[in-house]
């Protein structure tokens, strides 16, 4: 550290400087995040400084988490659902395979999971000591349903479906994991970080949460596509009680136990989730992801006009090409497969999706 402090406008003009060299999100067609909704920006600096890890000092912040838990529980066709506020997908995905493994005690477990999984499930694994059965994929990049039900065995504490894969942007068959989650007694954990903020609000979406019965747990984050600040995600369980199998002693803070990963854990951000929830309600969001899904598909028939064939056509708002290199000046990510993977984030407007379009055309030329 200086010996003596730095004055305020250098600081300042420092951290102006490093902030400049992030590249700014309009070219950006590679993230699940994007700039957070205006109401999200104003309701984190309200609770800028709020602490849910010792919730009796913040009885107002608290109750916020409560009603988004409401709020994505109802959304899921739960509104009992038990959850908390996690710090994004890879923290939920933690959590559910430690109460699965809590739920389902045998010495060697192992949980089944598909190849298109995130990587987070990895990182569960090593931590939790399980082994991952990884479950292979159809043509179209979903989950093979029959494979995976062929991986269970006695051990298989948790299955794992996803709803908005990572690469693809396809929804895994839930309906057909939650028959089998059912016969053979195994906890189902839907990973819907993405596709949790999209699927909700297509019009008839094919049942992917609690509706199903074979449906324990699911993750869904604002962060992503609730344009909340980060960070920001939400683990719901249809029973509350699995949460309590989580819980440790706390004995000097305002609550006795807590269930959560993190202790000291952000209120600003959830403020925001809900500031967004809240704001919009169930027709903005409609109207911002039919923008996305409408983007996407302008996006892909552009692709193909120019001779880039889609790799799948996508059930949420991440197009897959059949193409080498973007034109200067664009970020866009590769899948394992091989395929350019472009997001359609709602700052992904329509006209960014042309100028992409008109500067492919150029390489293409
Ligand atoms: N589950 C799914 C289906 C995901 O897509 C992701 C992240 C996670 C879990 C983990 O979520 P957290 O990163 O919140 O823990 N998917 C994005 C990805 O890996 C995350 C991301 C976001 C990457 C913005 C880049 C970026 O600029 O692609």
């Amino acid at each position: 550290m200086r010996e003596s402090g730095c004055p305020e406008e250098d600081l300042f003009s420092f951290l102006l400087s490093k902030r400049q060299e992030d590249l700014g999100y309009r070219n950006i067609l590679s993230s699940m995040c994007t700039p957070p909704h205006p109401v999200a920006a104003r309701a984190h600096a309200l609770f800028l400084e709020t602490n849910l890890g010792d919730p009796g000092l913040f009885p107002g912040t608290v109750a916020l988490e409560e009603l988004l838990v409401r709020r994505l529980g109802t959304l899921m066709h739960h509104p009992g659902a038990g959850g908390y506020a996690t710090s994004g997908g890879t923290e939920s995905n933690i959590q559910a395979f430690r109460i699965a493994k809590k739920v389902k005690p045998v010495k060697f477990p192992n949980v089944v999971v598909p190849a298109s999984g995130h990587f987070s499930f990895q990182k569960a694994c090593d931590i939790l000591g399980l082994e991952m059965r990884v479950a292979p994929l159809d043509a179209e990049y979903r989950m093979d349903a029959e494979a995976a039900a062929g991986l269970v065995d006695e051990n298989t504490v948790c299955i794992v479906g996803i709803v908005g894969t990572t690469e693809y942007g396809v929804i895994d068959p839930i309906a057909a994991l939650s028959e089998i989650a059912l016969d053979r007694d195994v906890f189902l954990h839907i990973d819907a970080a993405f596709g949790g903020m999209v699927v909700p609000f297509l019009e008839n979406p094919a049942p992917f949460d609690f509706s199903l019965p074979g449906v324990a747990s699911i993750s869904v984050d604002p962060h992503k596509m609730g344009m909340s600040t980060i960070p920001a995600g939400c683990l719901l369980a249809r029973d509350p009680n699995h949460f309590s199998c989580l819980n440790v002693e706390t004995p000097y803070l305002t609550v006795k136990q807590e269930c959560t990963l993190a202790g000291t854990r952000p209120g600003a951000s959830v403020a925001a989730a809900v500031a967004v929830l809240e704001y919009l309600g169930m027709d903005g969001m409609r109207a911002v992801v039919s923008g996305c899904m409408e983007n996407c598909r302008r996006l892909i028939e552009g692709m193909e006009t120019l001779g880039y064939p889609r790799a799948v056509t996508p059930d949420v708002n991440v197009a897959t090409f059949s193409c080498e290199n973007p034109p200067a000046g664009w970020r866009v990510s590769r899948t394992r497969g091989g395929h350019m993977r472009i997001v359609c984030m709602p700052h992904v407007t329509r006209d960014v999706i042309e100028a992409f379009l008109n500067d492919m055309s150029d390489t293409h030329a």
